[in-house]
């Protein structure tokens, strides 16, 4: 759920809106109607509700509500870590300067007055939305390679830090597998680094598309290495993985007259663990490591895969 808001958005954006007052709902979606899409709840109760819920990309709540006012859905959102980025705006019939000073440090990033001036709300309620638009691409940036466009190592190193605690509470196994084409020091210097570049490119689309289930990380984690997550994914289902990235990379094609195959290849090192109370992520990387360096001592081109022991 977490991810769907920080990717690329597909449809627009979704504000929620919070009043326990269904008329001054309808009023708020007539005025935000043609910024966003909008979705109501009546009441700070099932504003929380709603917020965990659908995740939206702002909120605007009222302040005075009999049941949980505005103040404290503020406070209790930013304090779980699903809501705590989205941001809020206050909106009150008799906001004096305290309560203002109330609803900031509550965690509001705006405050308005009712009665509402439909043309003043969305000329606020547009900054806030520019400024999540805005929010979402650099954080869409730094989780990306320049170069290819894949995740990027940081974005892995979350990715498994988040997976390994999700299985250690599970029975399941955890596999990542390690691809280092082979060679590629030898490719840059016979086609230059330009066609390194490019082949780097390929080589990057080609393994996106093995990465076929929704939690399956592709990333490049450096130079010419290429890393997958495979949540809950067996060894003997993490080797044929191996096999198939293997398959793609050769089966692209690309010509390099400096390797003894005559086109690119890779070396894959697959590795899964069951997080065990003793063992960390960079285990399991350690052990993929370990299993790409057989790979590449037994004539590279193929995969070796390692299982641990929890
Ligand atoms: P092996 O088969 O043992 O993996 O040999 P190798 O030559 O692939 O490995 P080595 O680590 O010696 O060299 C990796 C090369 O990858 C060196 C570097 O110039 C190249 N490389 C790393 N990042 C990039 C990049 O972004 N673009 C280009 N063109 N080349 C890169
Ligand atoms: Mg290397
Ligand atoms: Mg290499």
């Amino acid at each position: 759920l977490e991810e769907s808001r920080v990717g690329f958005k597909k449809g627009g954006m979704r504000i929620l809106a919070i009043d326990d007052d269904s008329f001054a709902l309808d009023t708020l979606a007539d005025i935000l109607g043609g910024m966003a899409s909008i979705e109501t709840a009546v009441g700070g109760r099932l504003g929380i509700e709603a917020a965990l819920e659908s995740l939206p990309d702002l909120i605007v709540c009222d302040v005075t509500m009999p049941d949980i006012d505005g103040i404290e859905v503020c406070r209790r959102l930013r304090l779980d870590s699903r809501t705590s980025d989205i941001p809020i705006v206050c909106v009150s019939g008799d906001m004096g300067e305290a309560e203002e000073v109330r609803a900031f440090t509550a965690g509001a990033v705006d405050c308005v007055k009712k009665p509402l001036s439909p043309a003043l709300v969305r000329a606020r309620i547009k900054v806030q939305l520019d400024c999540v638009a805005k929010t979402e691409r650099a954080l869409e940036m730094a989780r990306r390679d320049g170069l290819t466009g894949m995740f990027n190592r940081r974005y892995f190193d979350e990715r498994l830090e988040r997976e390994w605690d999700r299985h250690r509470r599970s029975d399941l196994w955890v596999s990542v597998a390690l691809v280092d084409l082979d060679h590629f020091k030898a490719f840059n210097d016979h086609y230059g680094h330009v066609k390194g570049d490019e082949c780097l490119m390929r080589a990057a689309d080609a393994l996106r598309g093995c990465a076929r289930r929704a939690d399956e990380v592709a990333a490049r984690y450096g130079g010419e290495e290429f890393v997958f997550l495979l949540p809950s994914t067996p060894p003997a289902r993490a080797a044929q993985f191996g096999r198939l990235v293997c398959d793609e990379v050769r089966s692209l094609g690309i010509e390099h007259m400096a390797s003894d195959k005559g086109v690119v290849t890779a070396s894959v090192g697959v590795a899964s663990l069951r997080p065990g109370p003793t063992l960390k992520p960079v285990d399991l990387l350690i052990l993929a490591d370990k299993a790409l360096y057989e790979a590449k001592d037994a004539g590279r081109d193929c995969h070796r895969a390692k299982r641990g022991v929890a």
